[in-house]
């Protein structure tokens, strides 16, 4: 799905702003919504939870009203009206004067309706947006619905458990370890486009000698649509500018591929990340897609990003921040990216969940490697279920694959797929097997660039786990230290080691897309134990001496960037403090520390 971008033809009306909202409850709204009482001021974009100081709003459970007014300019007469949403999570009902006219299962990509019909240029029309917050084995992230052992509360077998069941409310039980932020997170936009239109464009750039090569295909929709009774589609011409604007190749038809001479090469920081742009243009419309010329490949145990191997330092990291929760604050992303050139990093991982497009775009350009992930997370058994034949999950894992490549695929940027976090490999290894090799092989079918498919897996059996060897690049996420072996760096050293023998074994690229330490920002001493500044340090100076030993080891991802809001529980002290930056980012020794080790990696050939 493109982004609504404004240009000579297309208009853009972002419907950020104060809105009106009120907390629904579990039960879900049908074909019609009007008459909504007792609703107060929210901001959007942003996720509800923290913008008023009540638990309700917190630790709200089922659905929540936003309404506004929408105007469509008299100006617009003649034009295609698109309503966009980036992202409302988790499951959006959209309803045009009343009546529902929408609806989206999935919190974390993009939806949009044709309102043409429903809003004449001129006229204004009442829009409410009714969100359900709730996990469960049928979401992704995955909720433990009806489950008493969750994350930071009862144990099942405890007495007491059966009698908390009849007490406690229904709320929400995530299996994952981030707050349950819900709302309209991203940014809602009108806007306009002629009734034949370009409906997307897939680019998919190569290398050949010192020239660039461009696949491009070009899909048309509305009345001109191919095979469509209304008129003939009229034809596609497509140009490629280089950054200072000057034209470097153009080609005519829907699909072709392009040369473009002696190009300049997208490259992660500190090198070039140039783009190009390709100026689609059909009958009325037109379209300015940015991309880069840049290949990514594996190769036995290497990750090759134009032909030369390169070496992962970064970090997963959140959308969160103070108020906003996990709503859009391009602010905090650029402030992010400039602290990921202050730490020397060159990548992150966008756990546990598709990251807002501006993101991409940012990194795009400042040249941040990004290994894209799904908001798969929690795919994993709590009460003895095989979560693969239990949860309902499957067709709807499936459809966000088919999304996020359809989203993501001509960001330069995007090298690497995963298609979720942590699943369970190990009580269920068949099961796992059949589910992830199934959705590995329909990645590679979607992506036309070919980049490679993973998903990131947890410290478990690793003997008795089939799958994670089959990947493309083996993503590690271990707490020898931590969860394992608390406190003891020797023994986890040792144990790390162990793996890595048989990791060595597989004939892979191996990277660790998560380790580390909770380190309470202040906290000091003299003989380093956990959650000190200092412990957090030498976990990550151990490890590392570790990790520089290993060939076929490829990268390091530490978790986190940075502090973030969870689940309240008993391991967690306001949050998860794994961040190497606190939660208004302010470095931790681990940060420093980082920033010198980094520096002193090259991004490329560090291992030979
Ligand atoms: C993990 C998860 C991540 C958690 C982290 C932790 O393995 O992937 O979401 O936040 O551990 O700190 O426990």
């Amino acid at each position: 799905m493109l982004y609504p971008r404004e240009n000579e033809i297309r208009m853009v009306s972002d419907l950020s702003g104060i809105w009106e909202f009120r907390l629904g409850d579990e039960e879900e709204p049908g074909e019609r919504c009007g008459g909504l009482s007792g609703m107060g001021p929210i901001a959007v974009p942003a996720s509800y939870n923290d913008q008023k100081d009540e638990r309700a709003y917190r630790e709200h459970y089922g659905w929540a009203y936003y309404r506004r007014t929408v105007t469509v300019p008299a100006c617009w007469q003649g034009q295609r009206v698109v309503l966009r949403f980036d992202a409302v999570a988790h499951q959006a009902k959209v309803y045009i004067n009343g009546e529902l006219a929408a609806q989206h299962k999935g919190g974390f990509l993009p939806f949009e309706l044709d309102i043409t019909g429903l809003v004449p240029a001129g006229g204004h029309a009442e829009l409410v947006v009714a969100v359900d917050n709730r996990v469960g084995h049928g979401t992704l992230p995955v909720g433990n619905e009806g489950s008493t052992a969750f994350f930071g509360s009862d144990n099942p077998g405890v007495p007491g458990v059966e009698a908390a069941k009849r007490w406690r409310k229904p709320k929400n039980q995530p299996n994952f370890d981030f707050f349950n932020y819900a709302g309209i997170n991203r940014p809602v936009r009108l806007y306009t486009t002629p009734k034949t239109y370009i409906e997307d464009i897939t680019l998919v750039p190569g290398i050949c000698g010192s020239d660039g090569t461009v696949e491009y295909e070009v899909r048309i929709g509305g009345e001109g649509k191919k095979g469509s009774q209304e008129r003939q589609t009229p034809p596609v011409h497509v140009s490629i500018l280089d950054a200072a604007g000057n034209l470097v190749a153009a080609g005519e038809g829907a699909q072709g591929v392009l040369s473009v001479p002696e190009a300049k090469l997208w490259w992660p920081w500190p090198g070039e990340p140039y783009l190009y742009r390709a100026v689609v243009a059909c009958g009325e419309d037109r379209y300015e897609q940015t991309f880069g010329i840049r290949t990514v490949k594996v190769e036995g145990t290497r990750f090759l990003i134009n032909g030369e191997p390169f070496y992962f330092k970064g970090f997963g990291k959140h959308e969160d921040s103070a108020f906003h929760g996990r709503g859009l604050d391009l602010c905090l992303n650029v402030k992010d990216v400039n602290l990921a050139h202050w730490l020397h990093a060159n990548s992150l991982r966008t756990s546990h969940y598709p990251y807002a497009e501006e993101m991409y775009d940012l990194c795009d350009r400042e040249g941040i490697v990004v290994i894209d992930e799904t908001p798969a997370v929690g795919i994993a058994s709590v009460d003895g279920l095989n979560p693969y034949k239990a949860f309902p999950i499957r067709d709807h894992h499936e459809q966000v694959i088919r999304d996020l490549v359809s989203r993501d695929k001509n960001h330069p940027c995007v090298v690497m797929w995963s298609m979720g976090n942590e699943p369970d490999t190990e009580h269920f290894p068949e099961s796992a097997y059949e589910y992830w090799r199934s959705l590995y092989e329909l990645t590679h079918e979607l992506d036309p660039a070919g980049r490679p498919v993973t998903f990131v897996c947890c410290q478990n059996n690793y003997e008795k786990d089939l799958v994670t060897r089959t990947m493309d690049v083996v993503c590690l996420n271990r707490y020898y230290g931590w969860y394992n072996l608390s406190g003891d760096l020797d023994a986890a050293c040792y144990g790390l080691n162990q793996e890595l023998d048989f990791w060595e074994k597989q004939g892979k690229p191996v990277m660790i897309t998560e380790y580390g330490a909770d380190a309470i920002a202040g906290i000091h001493e003299c003989v380093a134990e956990m959650f000190s500044e200092e412990f957090q340090v030498e976990f990550y100076e151990r490890q590392n001496a570790e990790f520089d030993k290993r060939k076929f080891f490829i990268g390091e991802h530490v978790w986190n960037f940075a502090d973030f809001a969870t689940i309240q529980g008993c391991m967690r002290a306001d949050g998860n403090k794994k961040g190497l930056l606190t939660r208004d980012r302010r470095p931790k020794m681990a940060a420093h520390y980082f920033r010198r080790r980094w520096k002193g990696i090259p991004d490329f050939g560090y291992k030979g």
